[in-house]
């Protein structure tokens, strides 16, 4: 039997739930009876909803199961949460085999689901692609390590790194292709950060249910902006500034230091707020900010050169005189959206 291809096929289903599950992890589950042919598939659909496992068992007889393999990219719960445990179920149901990606990390089920399955007599095989399934869930493990909103950022540039030509000409750098490519990976994230001067300057919609706007002298139009038009909005803002009552639109004083609002406080706001993750789409400032709290960069690069050395660069950062202290990174992934590329980061740490 192919442990990965069965893997596999749970990670793409439990990607399904993207944008809909958070603040729970992916999850995505086949399962297969005792001649190994497969007889369902599940996913966590949404926060609240069945999860993997008894989305796929329920479609079945309580007969179809006995004896058969059930492959999850994440361990089954132990716990009595919004549903009772996949665990007793799949017990109930007879399979004689657990496939599993990864040991959830959530305190309350680190291992038990595993130990009640083992308890029963099933024979459990573990860390199944583990890497691909910790990579899928990478926003659940900050969230219940770290108790951090998970940040990514993106930019679309130019070959020379520019966001824009010095006159703030930006559309479009990248092709329909990476900008379709942009709504998916939006769609990952339960937030979008961006700041009062792209606002002000490219007065984007960011279609989003959450939109978070860092404003510190509150000087965009509330009621004008496209972005204020829909969703559920934070405008973080300094605290000496009185903000405005307006519904969708919740205003948070922030401590500012050297003319910054604290990128820290900010995030902390965030996570109490239950936002789990955030993308960053702003501008060079902003990006640069973010950096040191950034867990991933969607770097998409169009094959064009705006050659003007007073034209904005994607990270305004620090300044460092030896290469050896640039900030660095590892590629994830390359991927094409002709004629750009975008490539996917981690920083080293
Ligand atoms: C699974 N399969 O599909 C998911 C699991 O609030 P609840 O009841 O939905 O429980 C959420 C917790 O259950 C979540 O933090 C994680 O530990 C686990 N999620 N487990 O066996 C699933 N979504
Ligand atoms: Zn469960």
């Amino acid at each position: 039997m192919d442990y990965n291809y069965y893997m596999r096929r749970c990670i793409e289903l439990a990607k399904q739930g993207e944008g809909n599950v958070s603040p729970n992890p992916l999850v995505g589950c086949v399962v297969l009876d005792s001649n190994e042919n497969v007889i369902s598939e599940g996913y966590h659909h949404y926060c609240g909803g069945n999860h993997a496992e008894r989305d796929a068992l329920l479609k079945l007889s309580p007969a179809a199961t006995i004896g058969g393999t059930l492959f999850v990219n994440l361990e089954p719960c132990s716990h009595f949460g919004k549903t009772p445990p996949c665990a007793d179920l799949i017990i109930d149901r007879g399979i004689k085999r657990v496939v599993i990606g990864m040991q959830d990390v959530n305190p309350i089920v680190a291992g038990n689901g595993i130990a009640k399955l083992k308890a029963s007599g099933i024979e459990v095989v573990e860390h199944v692609l583990e890497e691909e399934c910790k990579n899928l869930n990478e926003v659940f493990i900050k969230n219940m390590t770290q108790h951090k909103t998970f940040v990514a950022i993106k930019t679309a540039t130019t070959l020379d790194g520019k966001t824009a030509t010095s006159t703030g000409s930006s559309k479009w750098i990248t092709s329909n292709a990476a900008r379709e490519e942009v709504q998916t990976i939006r769609h990952r994230y339960d937030a979008i950060l961006t700041s009062s001067s792209t606002v002000l300057g490219d007065n984007p919609t960011m279609a989003h249910k959450r939109k978070i706007i860092l404003d510190r002298e509150l000087k965009t139009d509330f009621l004008k902006s496209k972005i204020y038009q829909n969703g559920e909005i934070f405008v973080f803002h300094a605290p000496n500034i009185q903000a405005p009552e307006i519904k969708n639109i919740k205003f948070v004083p922030t401590p500012v230091t050297a003319n910054k609002l604290d990128i820290e406080f900010i995030l902390n706001k965030t996570y109490e707020f239950g936002i789990m993750s955030i993308l960053v789409e702003a501008g060079g400032k902003l990006n640069g900010a973010f950096l040191d709290f950034t867990d991933k960069i969607y770097q998409f690069i169009a094959p064009k050169i705006v050659g003007d050395n007073t034209a904005l660069s994607c990270f305004d950062y620090r300044k460092v005189n030896n290469i050896s202290d640039s900030k660095s990174f590892s590629i994830k992934e390359v991927k094409n959206f002709p004629p750009d590329i975008l490539l996917t980061l981690i920083p080293n740490t």
